[in-house]
């Protein structure tokens, strides 16, 4: 299997360019569903240990039947599948411009929530136009063992969040075990007290926010993602599920510009147009940067064919 490895403002992309499994025809999120189902021991072999690690994203490349779309995009981590991944669609067409196989400008991918739209504006540099995001409650309450009383947004960004009024610790390295236990225990709580998105969709990640780093941005974000990895970056669909809270709440205008600093001071810069009912688009740019291409191998005789996760 070959694939070709990147960074998105610190968070790494494992981009699957051939030896995938074949899944047939359909949608990309009939294709998803497959993978799911089908092949989730190779979803392990890409993204776990030995070859990978915890915080690692894959995406997959398949085929697509919209025409207006350069290829489809199936994400998954070592939990298994998200819908959306805005720093890994950022690190695959920065991937597949170095390939030669995607040159500067626009493009379309199908993705398993829908077409995603990107400017590829050099060999780093990539805006990602979304899903639409959007607020589905408001000032959620709920009691967190540990954390006392939380208040927070659940929104939709291309993957379901809990978006954390009060952060339990400053957003900074140091905090990050005591960041992570804090959204482990609030993620575990939200289950609990069967908090949910639309139509009953569990709520898989969990941001807090801070003060940013650097002069240009706005804030500073944690976030929590699928199973025991936080996102190195200021995570794409949490980024949007963050512009449509402030939407909703007149707290940004369409078209001004909110930059997102992550955990690692990596920026997106964030901002989004009206898509009625009170959804928006929202529009996302970051850097990637490719960090190697390799072939994945299976030994016969290997003891840990499938990956494994050593994570708590
Ligand atoms: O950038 O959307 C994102 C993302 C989701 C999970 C990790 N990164």
């Amino acid at each position: 299997m070959e694939v070709i490895d990147s960074h998105t403002e610190g968070e790494p992309t494992r981009l699957v360019v051939a030896g995938g499994p074949d899944l047939g025809r359909g949608s990309v999120a009939r294709q998803a569903g497959r993978l799911a189902q089908d092949f989730d021991a190779l979803r392990r072999f890409i993204v776990c240990e030995p070859r990978g690690h915890e915080a690692m994203v894959g995406a997959l490349l398949c085929e697509t039947a919209e025409r207006d779309c350069a290829a489809g995009l199936i994400f998954f981590n070592t939990t298994g599948l998200l819908g959306m991944c805005g720093h890994a669609t950022i690190g695959a067409a920065v991937s597949l411009h170095h390939m030669g196989r995607l040159a500067l400008g626009q493009h379309r991918f199908e993705t398993p929530v829908g077409k995603v739209a990107v400017t590829l504006k050099d060999a780093n540099s990539v805006e990602i136009e979304n899903v639409p995001a959007y607020r589905h409650r408001k000032d959620v309450k709920l009691e967190v063992r540990g954390l006392g009383p939380v208040t927070g947004d659940v929104a939709w960004g291309g993957n379901w969040f809990f978006l954390c009024k009060d952060a339990p610790a400053a957003i900074t390295p140091e905090n990050i075990p005591a960041l992570m236990q804090a959204s482990q225990a609030l993620r575990a709580a939200l289950t609990a007290a069967g908090i949910t998105g639309a139509e009953g969709a569990s709520i898989d990640h969990v941001e807090f926010f801070g003060a940013p780093g650097a002069a240009e941005a706005h804030s500073r974000n944690f976030v929590l993602c699928p199973g025991s990895a936080f996102d190195r970056s200021p995570c794409g669909t949490g980024t949007s599920a963050k512009l449509a809270c402030l939407a909703a709440d007149g707290a940004l205008k369409a078209g001004d510009t909110w930059v997102q600093e992550g955990i690692m001071g990596g920026r997106f810069r964030g901002r989004y147009r009206e898509a009625g009912d009170g959804r928006i688009i929202p529009m996302i740019e970051g850097r990637a940067f490719v960090t190697g291409t390799a072939t994945l191998l299976r030994d016969p005789a290997d003891p840990f064919p499938h990956g494994f996760s050593a994570a708590a």
